[in-house]
């Protein structure tokens, strides 16, 4: 596996990329072009622009988180086709300029929920968190008020306000999509792009709904272990993998994660390795990535992605805010700073133990 870091670019993000070089064992960064919106065309020069940056600090981008998808292909509007176009036209530019991996959501309208984005905990760090209670009682709309007015300022992927400012018609268009149709629309996407994924051998990692179950009445189709089976099937290439994140899975505990991880052998590009500490079955808060601060056994979890060979891009996501750093929720540098090296903390453990 190669460790890395999310990084939004230097217009966006808090973080620098000469302060995550000096983050032991973190060798690249997963990056994106922040401003495009989903659609729109990425540039053979731009990609370059940004692939240099990174590499004069001494990084390697390890891969695109994201490239994400315009809403006409995941409702199956007639214009899908133009906007599937540009995005085959995105991945030839990006394996030209030798990238190999794109994470990317088949989300409607909202990327994730969460119903808090700086909980306090007992230590004084603030964490995001969820309350389905939360969710019932409010309105979409309302939603998107609260969580800009929570993000400090700070624009947050698929939060776009020009996205959002559309709310309405947005749910307008997602009517007459359920589960199957929503599959139906992922599996002519894949299909149209998987030959120049094989040309530029591009992996696509389809990032998990966030949370884990429909909510405001949306379908969700990439949320458990039969799903994610089934979307590996119905698009049968190794190119089509998935991007595992164990908090976005995790928010079901329904889900086996070390379970789901071994029967994806092959088909995991990508890992976001994060805890979720539960205070009920829908109440939830993201919590330190130590095994002992949440529910999950990360032990366990990076046994299973060890033992099926995995050798993709991993990094530590979501963090608390801690020692008073102002950030995008969820993306300062010390708490993920602490994740990483607790994280290849467990793998070379579990690697000098498997070849002892
Ligand atoms: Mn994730």
């Amino acid at each position: 596996m190669q460790m890395t870091l999310r990084w939004y670019g230097k217009e966006y993000d808090t973080v620098t990329l000469e302060q995550i070089r000096q983050i032991p064992g973190v060798t690249g960064v997963i990056t994106t072009l922040f401003s495009k919106m989903p659609g729109e065309l990425w540039t053979y020069d731009e990609i370059m622009q940004m692939k240099k940056e990174v590499e004069a600090s001494g990084l390697s981008v390890a891969g695109i988180e994201s490239v994400n998808i315009h809403d006409a292909i995941k409702v199956g509007t007639p214009d899908r086709e133009q906007y599937i176009d540009a995005y085959i036209k995105t991945l030839e530019n990006l394996g030209k300029a030798d990238i190999h991996m794109v994470c990317y959501n088949f989300m409607p309208v909202f990327d994730w929920t969460r119903t808090e984005l700086a909980r306090v905990r007992p230590d004084g760090s603030t964490v995001l968190a969820y309350t389905q209670k939360a969710v019932d009682k409010i309105d979409p709309e309302d939603m998107f008020g609260s969580i800009k007015e929570d993000m400090n300022g700070i624009m947050m992927p698929g939060w776009e306000p020009e996205r959002m400012a559309k709310i309405k018609d947005l749910f307008e268009m997602y009517k007459e999509v359920d589960d199957d149709k929503l599959f139906d629309n992922l599996k002519y996407f894949l299909e149209r792009i998987m030959p120049v994924c094989d040309k530029y051998d591009i992996n696509m990692a389809i990032h998990p709904d966030d949370p884990a179950w429909s909510v405001f009445g949306l379908p969700r189709i990439i949320i458990n272990k039969p799903n994610i089976l089934r979307m590996m099937n119905m698009v049968d290439n190794p190119h089509n993998g998935v991007t595992f994140c164990t908090g976005s899975y995790g928010t079901n505990l329904q889900n086996d994660l070390p379970d789901m991880i071994r029967s994806l052998k092959g088909r995991i590009h990508f890992a976001h390795v994060r805890n979720l500490k539960f205070h009920s079955q829908f109440d939830f808060e993201e919590s330190a990535h130590l095994s002992s601060d949440g529910t999950f056994d990360m032990y366990e979890i990076m046994k299973a992605l060890y033992e099926i060979g995995f050798d993709g891009p991993i990094r530590p996501d979501h963090g608390r805010m801690i020692w008073g750093e102002q950030a995008m929720p969820g993306y300062g540098l010390y708490d993920r700073a602490l994740g990483a090296t607790y994280l290849n903390g467990l793998w070379e453990a579990i690697d000098k133990n498997a070849k002892r």
